[in-house]
């Protein structure tokens, strides 16, 4: 893994809201990274379709009513209800944020959003040699450099596998979503497979994420350019693609607009993105990926710096946790 960026590199991003690092991987991290993300999906599907059958795993709120609501109400409508049932229960009660089942956005094969790519959250924790990759002081120091923050926590990981002719990935902004906001939050979006111009590649739109807006951003849905409504002045910039070679990386901003073209090939085009925090981020009162337990302890204002939830990469002053060694990981939120 290339422990460095140049600053060439860090001026791309700093300006543009993203960059192309090209072969970040050696080709046996490649390897160990594509096999181990694979297993551990397959490991996750078996358990969902397993748990459902058996009655063990529970299929989440939207897995279960989203379809019948949305035919009856649409989206504007479901998001009307949630927005009002936050406001009498409290966010507590009716989370923002991801809702899958198991971790995943499996629990209903058939949604549109399932069949935008197969999404598996959290594998790190569960699987010592994805650990290992990413729980890497250099991987901490890369992302560091880049977003020009003194140190930086792990938010959270996924597998984003576009399936052989999977739904395009609606244009979105990802910071918005999660439990911090920053404007240096990031995601490095890893190719395991050549991703091309036909399979669905990363696309950018350069610059955003110097007028984009905490609050406002849509889920990925099937309204493809429906972002491009609500900032009107991003239609007017030429988006950028990003195909890339498997083993290199894509990193962007956290509010810098994206998003993926349908995958027009009969093989999956995979992928395995990381979220970075910068440390000292403070908790906004939105659940998305946080654990149950965990959600429930924090008051908005809270720096999000529990180790074994968001370990902490890389710190300037060399203080990376132990919570970068894999005895002291606990599975989270599975
Ligand atoms: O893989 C994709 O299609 C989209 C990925 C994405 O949105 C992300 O990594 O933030």
């Amino acid at each position: 893994m290339l422990d460095h960026v140049t600053p060439e590199q860090i001026e791309h991003y700093q300006t543009y809201g993203f960059v192309v690092v090209d072969d970040f991987l050696t080709p046996d991290e490649l390897r160990q990274w594509r096999d181990s993300a694979d297993a551990a999906v397959k490991r996750r599907l078996a358990k969902i379709s397993e748990g459902l059958k058996t009655g063990e795993v529970k299929k989440s709120f939207a897995d279960r009513f989203k379809k019948p609501a949305k035919a009856v109400l649409g989206d504007k409508g479901i998001q009307n209800v949630r927005n009002l049932a936050r406001k009498v229960l409290g966010s507590k009660l009716v989370p923002e944020g991801f809702g899958g089942t198991l971790n995943s956005n499996q629990g209903n094969p058939e949604s549109y959003y399932a069949q935008v790519y197969t999404q598996v959250i959290h594998l790190a924790k569960e699987d010592p040699t994805l650990g290992n990759l990413i729980f890497n002081e250099r991987l901490g120091k890369v992302a560091a450099s880049l977003a020009g923050v003194k140190g930086i926590r792990l938010y959270h990981d996924q597998a984003l596998f576009k399936q052989a002719y999977g739904n395009p990935t609606a244009w979105h902004l990802d910071n918005p979503y999660w439990a911090f906001h920053s404007h240096q939050a990031m995601t490095m979006w890893v190719a395991l497979d050549d991703a091309t111009l036909s399979n669905g590649c990363m696309n950018y739109i350069p610059t955003s994420h110097k007028s984009a807006s905490h609050t406002k951003n849509l889920n990925i849905g099937e309204n493809f350019a429906g972002l491009l409504k609500l900032y009107p002045d991003w239609a007017k910039i030429d988006p950028a693609a990003a195909p890339v070679k498997a083993g290199s990386v894509a990193f962007h901003n956290g509010l810098t607009a994206h998003g993926a073209g349908v995958n027009m090939t009969n093989k999956p085009r995979r992928a395995y993105a990381v979220a970075f925090m910068p440390d000292g981020s403070t908790f906004n009162g939105r659940k998305d990926v946080l654990p149950d337990d965990y959600f429930k302890t924090l008051k908005v204002g809270d720096v999000l710096n529990n180790d074994k939830i968001h370990p902490l990469l890389w710190r300037e002053d060399g203080a990376s946790s132990a919570s970068n060694r894999s005895e002291d990981r606990v599975p989270v939120g599975v």
